[in-house]
């Protein structure tokens, strides 16, 4: 699929709004970008949308991003009571392009106080990140100048329960030149990590700091639940190259990341193109880090078939943090030609 096609879909898809300001004509670095979180909601079933779209080319970006408390399905049919940003976890992923100004406004919908701390910033904690209480809003800005892929989070304390609740995502800081290769595919995975205990109704589960403090994980995920991608697989197409924003949200575990049968031609540790490694089988990311991957599925070479994505801590794979690459032939072969069977 090609990048325009993409783009045009997204555009679709998400529902932003794009206000020109200035003279008709004007080129569109001088247009704003709006997104509220509260209103376009990363879809989450039947599992959370992990491919991403390219950014737009507003050169300022602003995101109401609302903090709520909701019921979330951590793994197939169990739910917990976490605490998100917009409304699921991960909370939606921001792309921007280094140079754009970012405008945030956080706006605390919830009972009690929580923050928002934005890896990709350069900027002071103790005003950008500061706690805000119920009702209260914060609105801060900041340029993105460093390319790279980067976790978002509540830092409020205690962090290890703001974080295992659920409050994170990734941002993506595109460089200014692009990533120096064309891909078809492009999709985020956060890893991250529950501490669950049954709650009072017995109806959900609900945080168990005790546990959080030994890390002794009931389940490790990628975007939120549970081997999502392993019954609904991420697909692609025999010839694409796809590129993979991997975040390790924790609170406490890195993500040793691996694809089974695959070989990344690239890497970029923090998601900066000027750190390549070349020829990757397992890269680790660490706990509030993040990189990118690229790899080709091609006849010959990681072709038609299925590919388990895991984080080689096997451990952690098997608590959930495992999914499914689907490479299709776009042209049935002979032996996939129902005509033949
Ligand atoms: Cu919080």
């Amino acid at each position: 699929m090609t990048h325009r096609k993409l783009f045009t879909s997204s555009i679709a898809a998400v529902g932003i709004a794009i206000v020109a300001i200035g003279a008709k004509g004007q080129h569109d670095s001088a247009a704003v970008q709006y997104t509220d979180f509260g209103s376009t909601k990363t879809p989450a079933g039947p599992a959370f949308q992990a491919e991403v779209q390219p950014p737009s080319s507003a050169r300022i970006k602003e995101f109401r991003i609302p903090i709520t408390h909701e019921t979330i399905e951590i793994a197939d049919g169990v739910t917990y009571e976490g605490w998100t940003f917009g409304g699921t976890v991960p909370g939606p992923t921001i792309r921007v392009r280094e140079g754009d100004l970012v405008r945030i406004k956080l706006v605390n919908e919830s009972p009690m106080p929580h923050s928002i701390d934005f890896h990709s910033a350069r900027i002071p904690w103790d005003v950008a990140y500061r706690s805000i209480v119920p009702g209260e809003e914060l609105s801060f800005e900041f340029t993105a100048h460093d390319p790279g892929v980067y976790l978002v989070h509540c830092g409020t304390p205690p962090v290890t329960l703001h974080i295992m609740q659920g409050m994170y995502l990734a941002i993506i800081v595109d460089p200014k030149e692009g990533w120096g290769t064309d891909v078809d595919k492009e999709f985020v995975i956060v890893q991250s990590e529950f501490y669950a205990q049954p709650n009072d109704n017995g109806q959900s589960l609900q945080a168990d700091f005790a546990s959080a403090m030994d890390k002794r994980a009931k389940y490790v995920v990628f975007n939120g639940r549970a081997f999502q991608y392993k019954a609904n697989p991420l697909q692609v197409d025999l010839g694409d190259r796809v590129r993979f924003f991997v975040v390790a949200a924790g609170p406490s575990f890195r993500s040793d990341f691996h694809i089974v049968g695959a070989i990344f031609d690239r890497v970029y540790p923090d998601g900066n193109p000027l750190n390549v490694l070349e020829g990757v089988q397992t890269y680790t990311v660490p706990t509030g880090g993040g990189a990118v991957f690229e790899t080709v599925f091609e006849e010959g070479a990681s072709g038609v078939g299925l590919y388990p994505f895991v984080t080689h801590v096997f451990a952690d794979a098997e608590k959930g943090a495992v999914g499914l690459i689907q490479v299709r032939s776009p042209v049935l072969t002979a032996s996939e030609d129902p005509a033949n069977q």
